[in-house]
């Protein structure tokens, strides 16, 4: 299929690529720095091949959310931001961008990103799961009340949230302790940023935003496939809704307020049971490079067994409407 846009697309600055060494063999990493480095080059050349029109570029993880002090979280934001826009601003036509957002500082979380959409001209927000404000296991979850002028920020400036993953904190790692290749995307991204989509949730954020938007890679990072048990439990009127101020029921949130894509989840019957659960309209194309293989997602989807009406609209139509891309892509 040509003309896809995808969005769930890295890339890194000097201040922050050392952060993805670890998932790479030593041997494979050159090449990935010099992909993460990279966005008018190489990129584009596969973005042709893979009949990928658009993309929309994020940082990488966790970069931003892991930068304990403050300051320095709040300064590397915004130089990894000016310096996304201004490659972007050379490919218009083919480049899109995600704002870093520095959480440790709420308030300067906000200008940030009303800096990066209203004057970089950004498409949304993209944060790595919890940040680390003055220590490593000092971490605070984005539900967290410190947040309220953040997301009515990004409620009024009308676009959507990038909720990223990355490893859950040091102190709550005893469940993959002696076994280590069960961090990362093999488990433990999933379990950490699945939890944190419904921290968002069951704090009633929805409830104050209805319109607002958040995406989750991966193929909804398990929630999908677990929301009717979540809800079932967890909801107002559920078995048991400890703590939960979300006034209506989980699935009714998910399916009004969450959009997934299929980064790094090249599934079809994982894709087909996302369409199912949440709708077509909210299921989006992405890759997950460099740290997935473009061609190799873009072959997946090009051939699943999906209509040709749903690859369109999840290839293409659905992200033109979210992110309003009609005069870009
Ligand atoms: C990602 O950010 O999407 C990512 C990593 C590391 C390994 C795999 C992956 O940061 O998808
Ligand atoms: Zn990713």
């Amino acid at each position: 299929m040509d003309g896809k846009i995808a969005l769930e697309e890295h890339f890194a600055v000097d201040d922050t690529v050392g952060d993805s060494q670890e998932y790479f063999p030593a041997e494979e990493w050159p090449g990935k720095r010099r992909q993460l480095l990279d966005l008018l080059d190489e990129r584009l050349r596969r973005m042709d091949a893979c009949g990928i029109e658009y993309a929309i570029i994020s940082l990488n993880s966790p970069a931003i959310q892991a930068i304990h002090d403050v300051k320095r979280a709040v300064d590397v934001a915004r130089r990894a931001n000016d310096a996304l826009a201004d490659q972007v601003g050379r490919r218009p036509d083919r480049l899109g961008a995600f704002a870093a957002i520095p959480m440790q500082d709420p308030d300067a979380a906000a200008d940030e990103l009303s800096r990066a959409v209203a004057d970089l001209g950004f498409l949304g927000a993209l944060v790595n799961g919890f940040s680390q404000v003055g220590g490593a296991d000092e971490v605070v979850y984005c539900d967290d009340s410190r947040y309220r002028s953040f997301w009515a920020a990004m409620a009024g400036l009308e676009v959507p949230f990038y909720l990223h993953p990355r490893n859950p904190p040091p102190s709550q790692r005893q469940v993959y302790s002696g076994q280590p290749w069960l961090m990362g995307p093999a488990w433990a991204f999933a379990a950490e940023t699945g939890a944190h989509a419904l921290r968002l949730i069951g704090s009633g954020l929805f409830d104050e935003h209805p319109n607002l938007q958040v995406i989750l890679g991966h193929l909804g990072e398990g929630v999908a496939h677990y929301i009717w048990r979540t809800s079932h439990w967890a909801s107002a009127d559920g078995r048991n809704p400890a703590g939960v101020r979300a006034k209506r029921a989980f699935i009714d949130y998910f399916r009004a307020n969450f959009y997934l894509t299929t980064s790094g989840n090249f599934r079809t019957m994982a894709m087909r049971g996302a369409m199912d659960e949440i709708g077509g309209d909210r299921v989006l194309f992405s890759t997950d490079y460099p740290f997935e293989d473009m061609e190799e997602a873009a072959r997946w989807f090009d051939n699943a067994e999906i209509g040709d009406n749903d690859r369109l609209k999840i290839g293409r139509e659905n992200a033109r409407r979210l992110f309003k891309l009609a005069g870009r892509a």
